[in-house]
């Protein structure tokens, strides 16, 4: 049946590798290779640890090279617990990032030649000379808070430890205000926890998971997919609430096709069906929670009919599903999701789903959330930081629940910073294509030319490199030590990133990057160590092994020492909020003036001839990173515009036409997106994957390959908790002629 083809969302992947890809063809199943085939390959290649920096995941690997020294492939690692030995499709393409021959070569630095701005190539010594230059200038000029560091993935975090030892902690990355953020506030004010990454969800055991626009399949978080598989073997019930028919929706037992940005909505009326019916975990609520009686009386008028109204989703079916819900409890999952940042109220929805969790007893519990648990890598010895005298939460508007840096603060800030007592001067973006990646790329693109100086470290010529006045060429993960991977699972478990090949071209880790603008800067006794391997080295050691052992086994796993991993049968426990009980009413968010209960919002609708601008993860690809993958990008070279045929109906228009979009405030995207018509979306709205439509031309495979969803975001609604960047209120038109005929991109 269609259900079991879910299963294969990963052995799809890997043929279409196996027969796309030379490099492939030989072991392109990899996760299903026998013993005999495995000690084959041991003898002919050489292996190497790592873990994988395609997502964030950070699944372990074998790599494994050639005598020639080139790297055929990488294979999950068997031992590790995090991703149960296999790797998604796009790990296994990870070595695409190797080979990709538009990489990033040489240090470069922005130069004018006949009055044309250009970039030279230079050495790294004059490179890192001009860079702790520029560090030293801020820093007499401004104080070196008015440096600030735009980071995502590993190189962050060497470059996080140069900025603290400078002192700066004006450091912020998208993955937050732009992604998890609302949901670890909400989670974090009902339950006292971070959800955290990995998703702590039992789904391997449960009876009954609940997606609430959060489309685990095509998001490809390895090892989640590989349990939300197996619950569907063991016959659980799947509850997929997406205004599109997504692989999940394909999968599940209920599809609700809700009307988009009404989702608070279903939640309250799930919250009264469960309270009214009687439905919800007493003993639970009675012993673990705070707040029950001011819930009921909040609810009270949320009823199923309430909610159609809104939702356009039939009564029935919320009662019904309400009471799948209840019936599995307190195996249920109403998952948190994980790139949140819709409309704005979303730390108010986070709050909901963890009510919702409250409610039904999933937190501690079996087939619900675990206790997670991770080990403490322990710090390599160094001075301390000296205190910046103002940093990322001093700065831009201020957010009570923000913890940790606001990308979009910090771009608001530098365009302010002639008229502001915190100036931002001078960025260093590291891991992020930050023009791709944040809405108003018009103000992204203010920020950076008011800026005295910026500086790219990235793998590839993406469209920030652009901007930079200095862009160094970070070698890829297959090619550097890192720091150790530490997985917050149902058992600790940490893995190594050894070097498997030699730095291609003139590229080198973040790490050594780090070092030497430390050194040049006066910060040498914060990198004592001449290679990373030493700080590693005396890592692994504390942590009873050795990096020689780690060579060998790549992963090491460890038993847990916090105790069970759920609650047992009326255990006393303390949550880590204010009351320590799950707060269903929060005091903290009544005193600083907010709804101690979520409420419903209603949110701006799409305009006559307008559809609403949704967007997701392909399976293949991850935001903008992977597109020019020469392996990836055989798999899936751009985004289609996915239109229900009663639009097409209505525009007249064709299977694969290509078209253009405009949105609301008049953008018009730079390229064009062919159309995909289907019952998959409903009429309201038009979907597209995100992370296409580069318009940097040295990605060769990349460049004008579809339409950029963050082109056509100029309208967002900013989380009041927390400074989320709700981003699916935009609207777009649908142009089928091409309104650049005259005029050149
Ligand atoms: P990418 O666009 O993939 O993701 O935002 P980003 O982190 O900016 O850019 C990653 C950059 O890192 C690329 O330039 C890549 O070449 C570079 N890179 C890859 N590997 C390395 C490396 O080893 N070293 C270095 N130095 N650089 C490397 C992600 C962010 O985007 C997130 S987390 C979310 S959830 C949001 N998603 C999202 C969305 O779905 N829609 C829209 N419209 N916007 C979104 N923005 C957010
Ligand atoms: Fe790599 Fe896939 Fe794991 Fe992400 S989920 S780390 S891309 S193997």
């Amino acid at each position: 049946t269609s259900r079991r083809k879910f299963i294969k969302i990963s052995a799809l992947g890997f043929g279409g590798l196996a027969t796309s890809s030379s490099a492939f063809s030989l072991f392109g199943v990899n996760p299903f290779l026998d013993a005999a085939v495995k000690e084959s390959i041991a003898r002919k290649f050489t292996r190497s640890a790592t873990y994988c920096e395609v997502c964030f995941w950070k699944c372990a690997a074998w790599v494994y090279t050639n005598e020639q020294g080139n790297i055929e492939k990488i294979i999950g690692n068997e031992e590790d617990t995090h991703c149960n030995g296999r790797l998604c499709p796009r790990g296994t393409g990870g070595v695409g990032m190797y080979t990709d021959e538009d990489r990033l070569k040489t240090p470069l630095i922005r130069t004018t030649i006949d009055g044309e701005e250009t970039f030279r190539e230079a050495s790294w010594e004059e490179a890192l000379d001009l860079i702790a230059s520029k560090f030293e200038d801020i820093k007499d000029k401004y104080g070196p808070e008015s440096f600030a560091l735009l980071k995502h993935g590993s190189p962050g975090s060497h470059l996080e430890h140069l900025f603290k030892a400078y002192g700066s902690d004006t450091i912020a990355e998208p993955a937050y205000a732009q992604c998890r953020g609302p949901r670890e506030t909400g989670f974090g004010l009902t339950f006292g926890s971070w959800v955290g990454s990995p998703e702590p969800t039992d789904i391997r055991d449960t009876k009954c998971l609940v997606l609430i626009g959060s489309h685990i399949g095509e998001n490809m978080h390895n090892s989640q997919v590989q349990e939300m598989s197996d619950a569907i073997d063991n016959g659980a019930k799947i509850i997929t609430v997406d205004p599109r028919f997504s692989t999940a929706a394909s999968k599940s037992d209920h599809w609700l096709a809700i009307k988009p940005a009404t989702d608070m909505a279903l939640l309250l009326s799930w919250m009264h069906v469960l309270i009214e019916e009687g439905l919800y975990n007493k003993k639970y609520v009675e012993q673990y929670t705070l707040g029950f009686d001011q819930l009921k009386a909040h609810v009270k008028t949320f009823t199923p009919e309430w909610a159609y109204g809104i939702t356009t989703i039939k009564p029935d079916e919320i009662r019904k599903t309400a009471r799948i819900m209840a019936a599995a409890a307190p195996s249920v999952i109403v998952h948190p999701g994980r790139h949140v940042t819709w409309y704005g109220d979303d730390s108010q929805r986070g709050r909901a789903v963890a009510i919702l969790n409250g409610l039904l007893g999933s937190w501690g519990n079996r087939g619900g959330f675990y206790f997670k648990e991770s080990l403490k890598v322990p710090k390599y010895p160094h001075p301390e930081y000296p205190k910046p005298k103002w940093g990322w939460e001093e700065i831009g508007e201020k957010y009570p629940f923000a913890q940790m840096g606001i990308t979009s603060e910090l771009v608001k800030a530098t365009i302010d910073s002639e008229h502001n007592e915190h100036p931002i001067k001078a960025w260093m973006i590291a891991g992020t294509n930050l023009v791709q990646t944040l809405p108003q790329r018009e103000k992204t693109i203010e920020a950076i030319n008011a800026l005295d100086f910026l500086v790219v470290i990235d793998t590839m010529p993406m469209e920030v490199t652009g901007y930079a006045d200095v862009v160094l060429p970070e070698c890829t993960y297959l090619e550097r030590y890192d720091g150790i991977r530490s997985a917050t699972n149902r058992t600790p478990s940490i893995a190594v990133r050894i070097p498997a090949v030699k730095p291609k071209y003139d590229s080198k880790p973040a790490w050594w990057i780090s070092k030497q603008i430390g050194e040049r800067i006066g910060l040498s006794e914060y990198f004592n160590y001449n290679d990373f391997e030493e700080v590693i080295e005396w890592q692994l050691n504390k942590l009873g092994t050795s990096l020689e052992e780690m060579k060998k086994i790549g992963v090491k796993n460890f038993e847990r020492t916090s105790g069970p991993l759920y609650l047992e049968e009326g255990q006393e426990y303390r949550f880590w909020t204010p009351s320590g009980k799950i707060e269903f009413y929060s005091q903290q968010l009544a005193d600083k003036g907010f709804d101690p209960m979520p409420v419903y919002t209603k949110h701006p609708e799409p305009p006559q001839g307008f559809y609403r601008l949704n967007y997701g993860r392909s399976p293949m690809h991850t935001f903008s990173r992977t597109i020019n993958n020469p392996n990836l990008s055989d798999l899936k070279s751009e985004n289609t515009l996915w239109v229900n045929p009663k639009v097409a109906r209505i525009l007249g228009l064709k299977k694969y036409q290509e078209v253009w979009l405009k949105n609301q405030d008049g953008i018009v995207s730079s390229f064009s997106i062919k159309v995909r018509i289907t019952e998959r979306i409903r009429w309201d709205s038009v979907y597209m994957y995100h992370g296409f439509g580069h318009n940097n031309k040295k990605l060769s495979r990349a460049f004008g390959k579809g339409i950029s969803d963050t082109e056509l975001i100029s309208q967002t609604v900013i989380d009041p908790l927390m400074g989320g960047t709700g981003l699916r209120g935009n609207f777009v038109s649908i142009l089928t002629e091409n309104p650049h005929k005259n005029s050149e991109i």
